[in-house]
């Protein structure tokens, strides 16, 4: 709908006089009832709000295409999964799982990755996490775990934290939680945004092939730029700065042609073998180690088109595991069982009833049909005497299909056993790969470790529960819980720590992709710069694709010391520098010197203790000695070096330089 150069109606397409004064006795006096136009507006204003999601409240989505790499046929006879080159239009959308739909987009969460893909045989959804596993194995316990995250119910505080009493109470008396709780500390609940995070299915699903032949199927995303964190002070301050700033980021990336790309991977187990690990393969607290399963990538979706209306899209949006397609199939994990049951059930409520499928989001694109009838805001006018099956007067249709003619068969697993409320014994060992996850982190990975458990577990009040959490997490590592318990002032643990050795190199994030495009500059400067060596500097930037944002004391334009014109992008007072990925230190002169002076040592103060790279152009030596920053590693002088722009350019897809010496 586009109301562009259209007269104002009603809803019932009356044309509108007036649409800003009410319909009054007498100038001054009473509205009067019958202003229908007013009480239409108003009514439709007052009823504008549809309860938000439960969990995954604040998100933000784009469209895009998946294309294969090459045929699945093998392993499974998905439709858009049989021919390399096959492109298939998606809809994406990233959340944080446990703010309010107006809470901050940068605090420590789990993000959601919940993939739609509008397929030729019906809609499929890949609904997961940007963490591979998950808090507990039974989805009995969801309800727990949320009420135990969520804002405390006598005074609703803290919002969208973990760093709380009942969070941590609840971690340390359901210890199946220890791996995530591993994930959720480190640098992977702090993405420093959605293009840079990957994505997990989390649980165990299943490929089924044409000849009816099983495998177990876990999925990735591995973003093509990387996966890359944020620093918690920075993340803190942005949460103030820009609390939409990973919404921005998606939002601005799209808009300027920088799509945001991910490639598909999927590790696949034989049938036979599913005993053959030390953990059970439907255990969603476990990952597969890559270096044990490798991950074999089969295809990219790219991200290329922003919403046109976030309500309308990212709000009534629709995911649920539970849509497959022939060729994908459950297993028997626990904790996706019960994900079959909650996601349309919520949507009911959310979405006003049972006909949210007809909400052009989350209509599939091939035909549908079928004889479900009426329901609240039913939009289909369905015509015909029939609405059931069988029947004959419509000739038995719509008819079901065969599994040769695309209907779904669900896949025939044997199943047997008594009825019990029990965890199976091979769920039982939540320390192993707790421990791997420890001794895959780089220092750095596990020094931020440290620094989030002693933050989130030092807000807990109680002394009781920061016991329990060091006495928890002794069984993950000895010397890592002795320095929480002395940051705590509890008492050092006295358990034992798992004996897992092994490590899992594809886990930490200092192995990642690094590469300069799209980072964002801001090029600190003010008048009588030195333009042609600030003109190499940005032309280099440009060449590797770096974003750049020129600030200086006042919007309007800055001159060179030979008076050319430069536009300003922002100021010292409308941006910050935990905004930008690194800084360019130009200097000059401004009418308060003073000022521009401390307004850059600032920003050269912050980036530095964020570990940010810094290049000094020539004028900008006296401003980086006024910072308390040091020369050192990700520090680049103009100066003494003719190549400055390149080097620039390299420590700047370096992204953080954690061996800085910080005061
Ligand atoms: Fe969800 N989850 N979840 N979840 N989840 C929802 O469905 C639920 C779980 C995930 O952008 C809800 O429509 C249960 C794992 C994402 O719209 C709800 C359990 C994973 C999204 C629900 C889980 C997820 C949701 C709330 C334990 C990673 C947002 C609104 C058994 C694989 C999708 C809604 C979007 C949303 C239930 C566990 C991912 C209440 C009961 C594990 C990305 O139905």
């Amino acid at each position: 709908m586009n109301n562009d150069g259209k007269k104002l109606t009603t809803n019932q397409g009356l044309r509108v006089s007036n649409d800003e004064e009410s319909l009054k006795a007498g100038i001054r006096g009473p509205t009067l009832m019958e202003d229908f136009h007013l009480r239409e507006k108003i009514t439709h204003f007052d009823h504008e709000r549809i309860p938000e999601r439960v969990v995954h409240a604040r998100g933000y989505a784009a469209h895009g295409e998946f294309e294969l790499y090459e045929s699945m046929a093998e392993f499974t006879k998905a439709g858009f999964l049989q021919t390399a080159g096959t492109k298939t239009p998606v809809f994406t959308r990233f959340s944080n799982v446990v703010g309010s739909l107006g809470s901050s987009d940068t605090v420590r969460d789990v993000r959601g990755f919940a993939v739609k893909f509008y397929t030729e045989e019906g809609n499929y959804d890949l609904v997961g996490n940007n963490i591979p596993v998950f808090f507990i194995q039974d989805a009995m316990k969801f309800p727990d775990l949320i009420h135990a995250v969520k804002p405390e119910p006598h005074n609703e505080m803290p919002q969208a934290a973990s760093a709380h009493d009942t969070f941590w109470d609840f971690i340390a008396n359901n210890q199946e939680s220890a791996h995530m709780i591993m994930w959720h500390m480190s640098d992977r609940t702090l993405p420093k945004n959605y293009r840079v995070m990957e994505g997990f299915g989390v649980n165990t699903f299943r490929f089924v092939n044409e000849a009816g032949v099983s495998r177990f199927v876990k999925f990735h995303w591995k973003p093509v730029f990387g996966v890359h964190s944020l620093v918690w002070d920075e993340a803190q301050k942005i949460s103030g700065k820009d609390p939409d700033f990973q919404r921005r980021d998606l939002w601005e990336s799209i808009e300027n042609g920088n799509f945001a790309e991910y490639e598909l991977g999927v590790q696949l187990i034989d049938q036979a073998d599913e005993f053959k690990f030390t953990f059970d393969i439907l255990d969603a607290t476990k990952i597969w180690p890559e270096e044990v399963v490798p991950v074999k990538i089969i295809g990219k979706m790219t991200l290329n088109r922003n919403v046109d209306n976030v309500f309308a899209e990212t709000e009534q949006v629709a995911f649920h595991p539970g849509n497959l397609v022939p060729g994908i199939d459950f297993t028997n994990d626990p904790l996706l069982q019960g994900r079959l049951f909650s996601y349309i059930d919520t949507q009911l409520l959310r979405l006003g009833g049972p006909n949210f499928t007809e909400i052009p989001i989350n209509r599939p694109v091939c035909p549908f049909h079928n004889n479900q009838r009426n329901g609240f805001s039913r939009q289909t006018i369905n015509v015909g005497q029939v609405s059931y099956h069988k029947n004959s007067l419509a000739n038995n249709t719509p008819s079901t299909s065969s599994a040769e003619e695309g209907g779904f068969v669900h896949y025939a697993e044997k199943v047997e056993g008594r009825v019990i409320q029990a965890r199976s014994e091979s769920f039982k060992d939540h320390f192993s790969q707790a421990r791997l996850f420890w001794n895959s982190m780089s220092p750095p990975e596990k020094q931020h470790i440290i620094d989030a458990f002693s933050f989130e577990v030092g807000k807990v009040n109680s002394r009781d529960v920061r016991q329990q959490v060091v006495d928890m997490f002794v069984q993950v590592d000895q010397a890592m819980a002795n320095t929480i318990a002395d940051n705590l002032g509890v008492n050092r643990p006295t358990g034992e720590q798992s004996q897992v050795t092994a490590s899992s190199p594809a886990l930490s994030q200092a192995n990642t992709i690094k590469v300069p495009q799209t980072l964002k500059v801001a090029v600190l400067i003010g008048n009588g710069f030195n333009l042609p060596e600030v003109e190499m500097t940005i032309k280099t930037l440009r060449r590797y694709g770096v974003d750049y944002t020129i600030v200086s004391e006042k919007f309007g334009v800055i001159r060179s010391s030979e008076g050319q014109k430069v536009r300003v992008n922002e100021t010292f007072l409308t941006t910050a520098p935990v905004l930008f990925d690194s800084l360019y230190v130009v200097g000059g002169k401004a009418n308060n010197q003073a000022k521009l002076y401390s307004d850059i040592a600032y920003f050269i103060d912050e980036a530095y203790k964020h570990y940010k790279p810094i290049g000094i152009a020539t004028s900008g030596v006296p401003f980086f000695n006024a910072s308390n920053a040091k020369a050192g590693p990700g520090i680049e002088f103009a100066s003494s070096n003719p190549e400055f722009g390149k080097a620039f350019v390299n420590i700047i897809a370096q992204q953080r330089f954690w061996n800085r010496d910080i005061y």
